[in-house]
């Protein structure tokens, strides 16, 4: 804690001798990265900063009651060549998540984020893999900047904190999540109107894909193993593009028994993007380097491709080991 500290702190001092500021996040852009970057935004701005965001992919619908989300330009894989003080790059986990090459810049690049095991990239990392969310960071971030927490900010970080935390019900969540949750209520947010925008405001096709994820619903009750499939068929008889499946993972994951749940997402014929979640010690991590990406202990994603019979059987099989050990581990 006492480094994130130090960074904070260092990140406070390049900003005051900075103009012009760009931020970036990841592709696919999600709750906690957009609302990160969209109050620090505001919080610069406060500051009279020259500020950008970009962002390679555009802003799913769900998120454009976000205060200050108009500002972000969908700049695609090939940004404007432009120079910066400093670039911020927020939330992504690696650096090739950005979308695009980082433009080069002529003295910072500050790399912010709470995933495990981030390559430190920046000349300043400010990783802290204790925050439940980078909006957590940024909350810290923006109070050592000396700027006042108004409405839009703290509606900004309070979005990033529920939707990766899972409505404080996942394993990051603790009693400092509470504790910012609570300061930011008292800076205006309201609680229920975001839950409203966020889990109530689904477009209606989503529901027509979640069924038919759903339908694939598969469990091995001996493993404790449950998955979901969704293929690029399904997203073509909706004719969407392959995106909103955020949470189509806690389905299988809800069910009585399952220890870890799985869903296989085709991005590309017969390649597809492995989602896992788990209770308890089952760490699928271990699960996601495998197939050549990472997380945390209960949530991870990697990718796998063959025919997906093929796959299935492959992830399966790696997921029983995996539980095997944490019951050798835990007691009961
Ligand atoms: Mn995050």
């Amino acid at each position: 804690v006492g480094s994130t500290d130090e960074c904070i702190r260092s990140i406070v001092n390049s900003v005051k001798t900075s103009k012009k500021i760009l931020l970036l996040g990841h592709i696919g852009p999600d709750g906690d990265s957009l609302s990160s970057q969209l109050a620090i935004y505001l919080a610069l701005k406060k500051m009279g900063k020259d500020v950008q965001i970009w962002s390679r992919d555009p802003l799913p619908n769900l998120y454009s009651f976000l205060p200050a989300s108009a500002e972000i330009k969908c700049v695609g894989e090939k940004p404007p060549s432009e120079s910066f003080d400093i670039i911020f790059v927020m939330d992504v986990g690696a650096k090739s998540r950005v979308g695009f090459p980082i433009p080069d810049f002529s003295s910072q690049l500050i790399n912010v984020d709470h995933h495990p095991g981030v390559a430190k990239f920046g000349t300043i990392n400010c990783l802290d893999d204790t925050a439940c969310a980078t909006a957590e960071i940024v909350y810290r971030i923006v109070l050592e900047l000396g700027v006042k927490l108004d409405k839009d900010i703290a509606t900004n970080i309070y979005t990033g904190i529920i939707t990766d935390t899972g409505s404080f019900r996942f394993r990051n969540t603790s009693k400092e999540t509470f504790k910012i949750a609570a300061h930011l209520v008292e800076c205006g947010v309201s609680p229920s109107v975001i839950a409203e925008k966020v889990f109530y405001s689904l477009p209606y096709f989503r529901l027509r894909l979640l069924t038919r994820c759903l339908n694939t619903l598969d469990m091995n009750k001996d493993d404790g193993v449950a998955s979901v499939v969704l293929r690029l068929e399904d997203y073509a008889a909706e004719n969407i593009p392959v995106t909103y499946t955020e949470d189509f993972i806690n389905f299988p994951r809800s069910l009585e028994g399952v220890k870890a749940a799985v869903f296989f997402k085709e991005v590309e014929k017969d390649i597809y993007k492995v989602s896992l979640r788990s209770k308890g010690d089952v760490d699928v991590s271990e699960v996601a380097r495998t197939l050549g990406g990472g997380g945390h202990i209960n949530a991870a994603s990697g990718t796998a491709s063959g025919k997906l019979s093929e796959v299935k059987e492959h992830v399966f099989e790696l997921l029983k080991n995996v539980i095997k050990k944490a019951a050798l581990t835990s007691p009961n």
